[in-house]
């Protein structure tokens, strides 16, 4: 509980109605996707402006106290909860268009506007923000940048990090930067923007972005296969990519698609069942290209690797596919799933799949196993699903055994143990799988330069170091 003297400070900085402290404020604010926690806050603050941010940041420094900065919350990993205490600064209000360069092709935003709001902006001046992921709805450009997500596209636009060209954040020290100011070309030593992607709030609140937007993309096709074993996902992906610029290439198991298909109602994309599908989505620049990818289908059914499949004839038609690998996660959280968000070089995906899932069988004889994932860029989203008559605390502890062995396994195979939805809480604890001692201590240095009092997202990434 803060004091009332501390209280009036905030309301002197945000006005009396930015200063939620109701319990429902609390618990909407203080939590992201994630089931683990209970929301902790002791305020949440909701500034208008940058100098707003600052003066809390201050404010917060003087008095040490600590702060949780805040997006849409769509996040996987616990970077957003405030379990401890914590003021949550939400940046919801700072969502204006501040400036569109159609010469640039770059858009200034502040850091609350909703993703899909970007998107649509684009949209409007004919142009394209191509990082897409089911939760744009609701998530923030912000949080976005933070957690530098992935998303649907990567294996054609890369991850949010690639479409940042500028960001003004306010640091741990309370000091406004301006990084990088938009330029596509700048080489005047180390480029903290690039730090402050990906960086969960841990080294200062980033409050405005300056987005490159990109040529929308021709009219798009989206093909699902039915596919015969793990190895020929691969032999498709492969096939396929020395041929077409593919803008997708996810995969889903059969459990996965049972579950889409029972839950949301959807139509299965043809009667063959598959042990696994795959969803390939291409620009079609002219009939050619078309003729081209049903030449590839052919030679894949040939070699074995393809049962069945279909391409879609329409955009409705299109959607309808990309619904049966969009909604699987949705339809996972009834299930209390115990997600994994991994991945390695595409080229070690052979060896890596067949290890991995020796070891999940093994260890989880009597578990259900839903594989998804955005396979053409080497990410497994493995979610493991909750028996109904273990209980929850007995289903984390396997679970969290097993991370263990996985997390081995990746650093075998030099891989990552959080691919695209960032380490905050859960995967702290494995981040030594994937950075070596030097690495992480050398990020405790980094934050006690941006952040020198601790105060921001502490105990995010890794845990408080105690003195
Ligand atoms: C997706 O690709 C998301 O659908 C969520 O990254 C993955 O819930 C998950 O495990
Ligand atoms: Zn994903």
């Amino acid at each position: 509980m803060l004091s009332p003297s501390i209280l009036k400070q905030l309301v002197t900085i945000v006005g009396e109605d930015r200063l939620l402290l109701a319990a429902e404020d609390f618990q909407h604010y203080g939590l992201d996707r994630t089931t683990v926690w209970q929301a902790n806050p002791c305020a949440v603050v909701l500034p208008g402006s940058i100098k707003e941010v600052q003066q809390i940041v201050l404010l917060a420094k003087e008095l040490n106290l600590a702060i949780v900065p805040s997006g849409g919350r769509t996040g996987l990993s616990g970077g957003a909860v405030a379990k401890d205490g914590e003021i949550v600064v939400a940046l919801d209000r700072l969502n204006n268009i501040q400036e569109f360069n159609p010469l640039d092709r770059t858009v200034t935003v502040g850091a609350g506007m909703i993703t899909e709001n970007l998107q649509n902006f684009a949209v409007d001046q004919g142009l394209f923000y191509p990082v897409d992921f089911a939760s744009t709805g609701s998530s923030q450009i912000g949080g976005n940048i933070a957690t530098n997500a992935g998303g649907i596209n990567v294996i054609r636009y890369g991850m949010t990090r690639q479409w940042v060209a500028g960001l003004t954040v306010v640091t741990g020290a309370g000091d406004v930067l301006e990084l990088n100011q938009g330029l596509m070309k700048n080489n005047t030593g180390y480029d903290f923007r690039h730090l402050f992607i990906g960086s969960e709030g841990t080294l200062g609140l980033i409050c405005e972005a300056t987005i490159q937007l990109t040529r929308a993309p021709e009219e798009t096709v989206v093909m699902v296969l039915g596919i015969d074993d793990f190895p020929a996902i691969l032999d498709v992906l492969q096939a396929f990519t020395s041929k077409i610029d593919l803008t997708a290439f996810e995969f889903f198991s059969q459990l996965a698609l049972d579950k889409v298909v029972a839950h949301q109602g959807h139509a299965i994309p043809f009667d063959t069942k598959a042990p696994f599908y795959a969803l390939l989505e291409f620009e079609i620049k002219d009939r050619e290209v078309l003729e081209l990818a049903m030449s590839l289908f052919e030679h894949c059914a040939e070699q074995g690797w393809v049962l069945d499949g279909v391409v879609s004839q329409s955009l409705s038609q299109a959607s309808a596919l990309w619904k049966l690998r969009e909604d699987i996660s949705e339809t996972l959280w009834e299930f209390q799933p115990y997600k994994n968000d991994i991945s390695v070089r595409v080229s070690r995906m052979p060896g890596f799949l067949g290890e991995v899932n020796e070891l999940v069988e093994q260890r989880y004889p009597d578990f259900e196993i839903v594989w998804y994932g955005h396979i053409g860029d080497g990410n497994l989203h493995l979610n493991i699903l909750k028996p109904e008559d273990l209980s929850s605390d007995d289903f984390v502890t396997q679970c969290t055994a097993v991370s263990n062995e996985i997390g081995q396994l990746l650093a075998k195979y030099e891989g990552s143990v959080s691919a695209e939805h960032g380490v905050g809480l859960l995967k702290r604890d494995y981040l030594h799988y994937s950075r070596s001692a030097s690495e992480i201590s050398l990020m405790r240095a980094v934050k006690s330069v941006f952040d020198p009092n601790g105060i921001l997202n502490p105990g995010k990434l890794f845990a408080v170091e105690e003195h």
